[in-house]
């Protein structure tokens, strides 16, 4: 195919050349401003019919072709998209707004693209807002105050990335423990022989609920120590905090061989990948989940995302420092609708009207690459959500 670059002070006359030169049915590939007026790409029609290279271009106006053509590919797709995004909200106004609903609020794609599929057809905005409320508080896996594994007793380790809340959370566990079944009934066991001062930090809220404890740095001095503590009614084991990629968290398997059922400490206040790389990596085979920092999460809708999909309890929330004040049994509907309302915060990470379409462009080409929610990591837990 052979093409040629034509220079002119306006278009009208730029067409006149290439007509003139290359023909009457002459085709312009694209126009672009010119420092002299307007450039034009244009080949001969029949070149481009045969699609035979019989006039290759030198290797410069090669490269500028296909830098065009890039530009041109660009332009097209952020039309389409544009267009496709305004003939979706004109044909279902209410799953877009759902959609944006979710975004905005912080939950991921696959869990609203998997919502948006389930919609049921016909339902109007407003009642399709409902309905995804309904179903956001339905799916949220919240622990009754009947199965508080507290109550219950046993041993239970609290397992999360560093600085999670995890010796904060076991001294607010530690009290409602002292609540139910008194002091002598509680133990509390530091195994972290990372961070300095530790155990130390644990040893203040022992002394201040007077309740036993003990040190175990590994999991041998741990399996040891257990068997003295049978007469104990809760066992409250605090962990050393480790980044969800370490591969020190591989220690939290030698717990459940031990018999002693871990709690995830997860802060809600990070972002939605750090919040699903914990819950994948402390989340699995644990008894339950806490979520704390609740109090520094503006927007928690990702921590809440994670919990849906990885279908984990929720045991507690913890919304600050006090202790052990600022540890509560969860509610789906308080959290849900916190959720909801973090989405309608003006922050600079929000999507105005204007990027949707572009957004939309992505999310088509996503699709267009069959990089469907399903094969999304953890996502297979989205066939159980509960739509009706
Ligand atoms: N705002 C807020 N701060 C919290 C909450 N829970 C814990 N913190 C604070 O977070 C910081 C870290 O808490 P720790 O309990 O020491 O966290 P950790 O997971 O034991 O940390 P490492 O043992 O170092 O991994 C402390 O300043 C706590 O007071 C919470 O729910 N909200
Ligand atoms: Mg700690």
């Amino acid at each position: 195919m052979s093409v040629r670059i034509f220079v002119a002070t306006n278009a009208r006359e730029g067409l006149a050349r290439v007509r003139r030169e290359l023909g009457e049915d002459a085709v312009v590939l694209s126009t672009r401003p010119h420092p002299k007026g307007v450039e034009l790409l244009a080949s001969p029609y029949g070149d481009l019919a045969e699609g035979v290279p019989n006039d290759a271009p030198d290797t410069a106006t090669s490269s500028r072709i296909l830098s065009e053509l890039g530009r041109l590919r660009g332009m097209l797709q952020n039309q389409l998209a544009g267009f496709a995004w305004g003939a979706t909200k004109r044909r279902d106004p209410a799953r877009v707004a759902m959609m944006q609903t979710l975004f905005a609020a912080g939950f991921g794609s696959s869990l609203a693209r998997t919502l948006a599929a389930r919609l049921p057809r016909g339902l109007g905005t407003e009642a399709a807002q409902r309905w995804l409320r309904q179903v956001l508080i339905r799916n949220l896996p919240v622990q009754s105050r009947a199965a508080d594994l507290l109550i219950k007793g046993g041993r239970y380790a609290l397992v999360g990335s560093t600085g999670a809340g995890k010796t904060t959370t076991l001294a607010k566990l530690a009290t409602r423990g002292v609540d139910a079944h008194g002091a002598d009934q509680v133990a509390l066991v530091s195994t972290d022989a990372y961070r300095i001062g530790a155990a130390a930090q644990l040893a203040v809220y022992a002394d201040l609920l007077g309740v036993s404890l003990h040190v175990a740095e590994d999991p041998k001095k741990l399996a040891m120590l257990l068997p003295q503590l049978a007469d104990k009614k809760l066992v409250l084991i605090d962990t050393a905090g480790f980044a969800p990629s370490d591969p020190r968290t591989r220690e939290g398997q030698a717990l459940d061989a031990l018999g002693v059922r871990r709690f995830a400490v997860i802060a809600a206040n990070q972002q939605g990948a750090a919040i699903e790389q914990a819950m994948t990596r402390f989340g699995h085979g644990a008894v339950a989940c806490i979520l704390t920092k609740l109090d520094e999460a503006p927007q928690p809708g990702g921590a809440l995302d994670s919990l849906i999909r990885h279908r984990l309890p929720l045991a507690y929330i913890s919304g600050g420092q006090r202790v052990p004040e600022d540890l509560h049994a969860p509610s789906a509907t308080y959290l849900i609708d916190r959720a909801l309302k973090g989405g309608l915060l003006a922050t600079p990470y929000a999507l105005d009207a204007e990027d949707w379409p572009l957004f939309a462009g992505v999310e088509a080409e996503r699709e267009a690459r069959t990089l469907h929610p399903d094969g999304y990591k953890g996502a297979s837990t989205l066939k159980g959500i509960n739509a009706r």
